[in-house]
């Protein structure tokens, strides 16, 4: 079995029950103009992990392994929103309103759909969810179980929201999770370095958390 160096301490993982999990590398949080920037962040922040990410995912398909993308939002008639949610960001520029890529955060819009870099192939999974984490309201429990899934390697937007609530559900639910920090971002500095600090903190109470290139060494030396 791979094992990767981490922290806190070494990630073993079976490569018949890993899946790797991409949170929501939507348009709408990733390019300015959408969602994201409608909050008041820094989009520029999340650019970074598009690269680191894109090469995990080669090495991920190369090796035949499952990878399930996830991406945040609403239907069009917002009926899945709750009304607390709907409220947040800057009037006008709210999710369902219309942005520079369609209705911010609706399905079927292009601001909603996963940016060109990190596009799902043939046969990969993706979860719609309305909630930060990917667990909330979808069936990505059922999609895991169907893959045998033990260990989870999440990346994604952002570190803090939907990475971390997603690694906690999962922490709760048995998986075990890598997090590579490259191949996560935050719109803020602080956050991405304590976030990633949370996780393995207290002998990795949600997970490990390691870098891409250590993870993509693993998977080659198997070859
Ligand atoms: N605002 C923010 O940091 N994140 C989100 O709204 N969604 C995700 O993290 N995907």
């Amino acid at each position: 079995m791979p094992t990767v160096d981490a922290k806190p301490g070494p990630f073993t993982f079976d490569l018949e029950s890993t899946v790797l999990l991409v949170i929501d590398m939507q348009r709408d949080f990733l390019l300015p103009g959408g969602f994201g920037e409608s909050l008041g962040n820094d989009v520029g922040q999340l650019s970074r992990a598009i690269e680191p990410l894109a090469a995990l995912m080669a090495a991920w398909r190369t090796a035949g392994l499952p990878i399930v993308h996830t991406r945040e939002g609403h239907l069009p008639d917002l009926s899945d929103c709750p009304p607390a949610k709907l409220r947040r960001g800057a009037p006008s520029k709210r999710i369902g309103d219309p942005g520079a890529f369609g209705r911010i955060l609706v399905r079927g819009e292009y601001g909603h759909d996963i940016v060109d870099e990190l596009q799902p192939v043939d046969g990969e999974v993706v979860v719609d969810k309305p909630g930060k984490g990917a667990f909330y309201a979808t069936d990505l429990s059922d999609v895991l179980d169907k893959f045998g899934a033990r260990s989870l390697v999440v990346t994604g937007v952002t570190t803090e929201v939907c990475v971390h609530t997603t690694v906690r559900e999962a922490n709760d639910r048995g998986y075990e999770c890598l997090v590579p920090a490259d191949c996560v971002g935050s719109y803020f500095p602080e956050f991405q370095r304590v976030g990633l600090e949370m996780i393995a903190a207290q002998g990795g109470i949600f997970g490990w958390v390691a870098d891409s290139p250590t993870l993509i060494s693993a998977l080659e030396e198997l070859r």
